[in-house]
């Protein structure tokens, strides 16, 4: 044992002044364990603790000196504000990054335990619902890994995404209280804390130059305490900083009402400071317009401007001619774009810059990604939430309002119907507050995420945006970090592309490129099929365990993992499950390739139609499963919990990647890119980036089917779902056993909803239409199938042509085209 030990410490209560960071891992982690308990006593929890603090320790040295760097303001400095970060696990991904991976698997020889295991024990960090936090997390590791200065701003909810149970083939809701344990990774640097005013009034007043300005008044403060995360970038020195800001009560909360003797009341308004970053808001989709929501955005924005002023001020004084050169921030969707009048607000009632300089500082620093094109996703704030909480920030964006409405007049002169329709300010019986507009009207960058969500963005949400200022609008094919959906989640693969090309791939996704001359390798084929085997057989051992059904690693393995909605068409999946088990029961099993079929994700607590569609997929899954003649050809389960972590099990194993949604309403999809990476061949719509998906792999190694956008476009107003099921005897014969309650027995009419969706004219995501062409595209999957060279040949092509999905691409275009940093 090390002369180091310190006998009295606890693992999981050492802070950073404890850390030696010359020790070497192995170093550290002994004197981590050695807590006072002895070798026999430790828990597997605490190993974990011990070897994160250890990793982190690792890195100390060079996550200090990236902070000396980049206050040098010598390159420009990235602040990516996003309510949601999609993080997972840490550890497997530090140690991939910091090539600490064989250091590690002998320090834990002596505890007899593997390093997969330990992982394992590490609770997904799920601050985020799904694909614009997962984008944040990648994002970050691309930015740190290509050495760029980036800090990400975010909220350290106490109960991240919920935890997702079935009872009955229905969803319950359980707290996911990540923290529990601990978090080795957070440092608390109260030296950083800010403070956020709520409520309150303004008021104006003559400075000693007469000079007229507003202050904010008998505001509410809550204290925001910075904890931050390291971001390790692959094998450089690069360590960036993820802040994420934690709500606390200030220390004189209560000082007035105690004086009163209203303890009580002094006590809540210590709870309601503390409520603010309590829980992760569970919908991805319909905004809910819920005022805590709206304190969340603006407890972020606040404390992320006024820490990056204060590190300004700090090194460069009140000077802020060079701040605009300096500082880029990039609003992660419209959740933090209050960050805009906020920054206004701290330009010129803090530090008394004029409106127009102020402006010109804002407008040349704030960047916009919209995320959906789903009109019910805008947000929208009713005026009177932000006369009452944030009163000073209303003032301000009327002001905004009022002077970019001018330019509107100038571009439509006389045209009174377009102010009203451009106007920040939507009128109505309840005004409210259009945080697109804002977001779009202070920002010199406004990017759509694939190329045709930009493109549907310039030509119909904000086409009028577009024809008064088509200069700020760009595409950002969105991307995946290779590291942690190659590299760290599909070893076998990994090391089967590295012994053949070298491991140039991990930094430059490109190489893979060079897989295409030896696609017709037979030993490269061979090699291809085992290493997809043994991520089969791996899958299933967690499918028998989560969902207590039964996969076979020979059967095709089919795969839909995403959140629950109806515009992605679950309900298409699993009414061709539904065909699949009707003919197999008709004994038409000639053309049947055996196949498993997987289906996961949450839904919005509140989303009826979701939760339904869960509850059907279940009760189908048991249907499917409990008939023997039918699950020799056919098995389907619905995982539980869906999770980052469960995605690194999910996409290596996987042959076909569903990405079926209505055409024209998925901005990107970023799940279909680590399918393809990872070999399967996508089954899919032209949406979202499935477009450039197929650009780049080719026609012939891709199932495509259904209405494109236009096509959907026209179909509506005249769209006849009955039309569509007549047309199709198989559809026909899924519906009539979906009418007949086969699925649900004991539970009458409970599909009813679903039944009338597909049937409705006005159903938004035209299902019936779709069907017969998804049908026979899965024919087409099955005979490609049946041919496994072939089709092995097929999943090479897709894992060499991802390289422009890494996100390594997507941020060298955020850098080079919108940063310029
Ligand atoms: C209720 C407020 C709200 C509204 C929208 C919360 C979250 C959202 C997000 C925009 C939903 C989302 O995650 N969008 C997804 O973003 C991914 C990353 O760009 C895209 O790949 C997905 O297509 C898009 O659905």
């Amino acid at each position: 044992m090390s002369a180091k030990v310190n006998k009295g410490k606890r693992a999981t209560k050492a802070t950073l002044s404890d850390c030696e960071p010359c020790d070497s891992l192995s170093g550290s982690l002994t004197r981590y364990m050695s807590n006072g308990l002895g070798n026999e006593e430790y828990s597997e929890q605490q190993l974990f603790h011990a070897l994160a603090l250890s990793v982190r320790d690792q890195m100390l040295n060079n996550w200090r000196q990236t902070r000396t760097k980049d206050s040098q303001y010598q390159t420009k400095h990235v602040a990516y504000l996003s309510l949601e970060f999609l993080m997972g696990r840490a550890l497997g991904n530090a140690l991939l990054n910091l090539q600490l991976e064989d250091e590690s698997r002998a320090a834990l020889q002596q505890y007899a335990i593997d390093l997969e295991e330990i992982e394992s024990l590490e609770h997904d960090a799920g601050l985020g619902n799904g694909g614009l936090g997962r984008l944040a997390a990648c994002f970050l590791d691309s930015c740190a890994s290509m050495d760029i200065s980036v800090t990400g701003y975010g909220i350290r909810y106490e109960y991240g995404m919920f935890a997702q149970k079935i009872v009955d083939g229905y969803q319950i809701e359980r707290p996911d209280r990540w923290l529990r344990d601990g978090n080795p990774w957070e440092v608390r640097v109260p030296k950083h804390n800010v403070i956020v005013p709520f409520f309150g009034r303004t008021q104006v007043y003559i400075d000693k130059d007469g000079r007229r300005n507003t202050s904010w008044v008998d505001t509410q403060d809550v204290v925001a305490a910075a904890y931050d995360m390291p971001v390790p970038g692959y094998r450089n020195d690069r360590i960036n900083t993820l802040r994420l800001w934690k709500s606390e009560a200030t220390d004189d909360f209560d000082l007035k009402e105690f004086n009163q003797g209203d303890y009580t009341e002094a006590v809540a308004s210590k709870n309601l400071a503390e409520q603010i970053t309590m829980v992760l808001y569970p919908n991805d989709t319909s905004e809910n317009g819920k005022e805590l929501r709206l304190r969340q955005q603006y407890f972020l924005s606040s404390a992320s401007l006024q820490d990056l002023l204060n590190n300004w001020v700090m090194h460069q004084g009140t000077d802020f001619s060079g701040f605009a050169k300096a500082y880029v921030m990039q609003l992660n969707d419209t959740h933090p774009s209050i960050a805009i009048p906020e920054l206004m607000r701290l330009l010129v009632d803090k530090y008394f810059l004029g409106w127009d300089q102020a402006w010109s500082i804002t407008t040349s620093t704030m960047a916009y990604t919209n995320h959906t094109l789903l009109p019910e996703a805008l947000e929208r704030w009713p005026v009177r939430i932000f006369e009452q909480m944030l009163p000073r920030i209303l003032e301000i964006i009327y002001e905004i309002n009022a002077r970019y409405l001018d330019d509107v007049a100038h571009h439509w002169p006389g045209d009174g119907k377009m102010l009203a329709k451009m106007s920040i300010i939507e009128e109505g019986e309840v005004p409210h507050v259009r945080m697109a507009y804002l977001a779009i009207v202070a920002s010199f960058s406004v990017n759509g995420v694939a190329g045709l969500h930009t493109q549907l963005l310039t030509s119909g949400l904000f086409k009028h945006f577009y024809d008064l200022w088509p200069e700020k609008f760009n595409n950002r094919t969105n991307g995946v970090t290779p590291r942690r959906w190659l590299a760290h989640c599909n070893p076998r693969l990994s090391a089967l592309l590295t012994a053949r090309l070298g491991d140039g791939w991990v930094k430059n996704l490109h190489h893979l490129q060079k897989l295409k001359d030896v696609a017709e390798d037979v030993t490269l084929l061979t090699k291809w099929q085992e290493v997809k085997l043994a991520n089969k057989v791996d899958l299933t051992h967690m499918i028998a365990k989560e969902c207590g059904v039964q996969f076979d690693p020979t059967m095709m393995f089919d795969v839909q993992v995403k959140r629950i909605h109806e515009y992605k068409r679950q309900l298409l999946n699993i009414l061709h499950v539904i065909h699949l088990y009707h003919q197999i029961q008709q004994g038409n099993t000639d053309d049947i390739v055996p196949r498993c079929v997987l289906i996961g994700g949450k839904a919005a607590p509140g989303y009826a139609m979701a939760k339904l569609l869960i509850k059907l997929a279940n009760n189908v899954a048991h249907m499917v499963n409990s008939d023997p003649l039918v699950s020799r050809y056919l098995r389907f389960a619905f995982l539980p919990n869906y999770n980052v972590s469960a995605m690194e099990k999910i996409c290596p194993a996987t042959d076909l990647s569903e990405q079926i949604s209505t055409a024209g309403k998925e901005a990107s999809g970023t799940g279909n890119m680590k399918f393809m990476m990872n070999g399967a061949l996508t089954i899919g719509t032209l949406d979202g980036a499935n477009i450039e998906m197929l650009e780049e792999v080719g026609e012939e190694n891709f199932f495509l089917f259904g209405l494109n956008a236009n096509e959907v476009t026209s179909l509506r107003g005249h769209y006849d779902p009955n039309r569509f099921i007549a047309a199709s005897s198989d559809l026909s014969h899924v519906m009539e056993l979906l009418e007949s309650g086969h699925f649900n027995l004991l539970e009458p009419e409970i599909f009813d909803p679903i039944i009338h969706a597909i049937k409705s004219p006005s159903d938004p995501w035209m299902t019936a239409a779709d069907f017969e062409s998804y049908r026979l595209a899965q024919v087409k999957v099955a005979i490609a199938y049946r041919d496994r060279e072939n089709w092995t040949k097929m999943s090479i092509y897709n894992t060499a042509s991802s390289g422009r999905f890494s996100s390594d691409v997507t941020i060298a275009g955020y850098r080079d085209d919108i940063w310029r940093a």
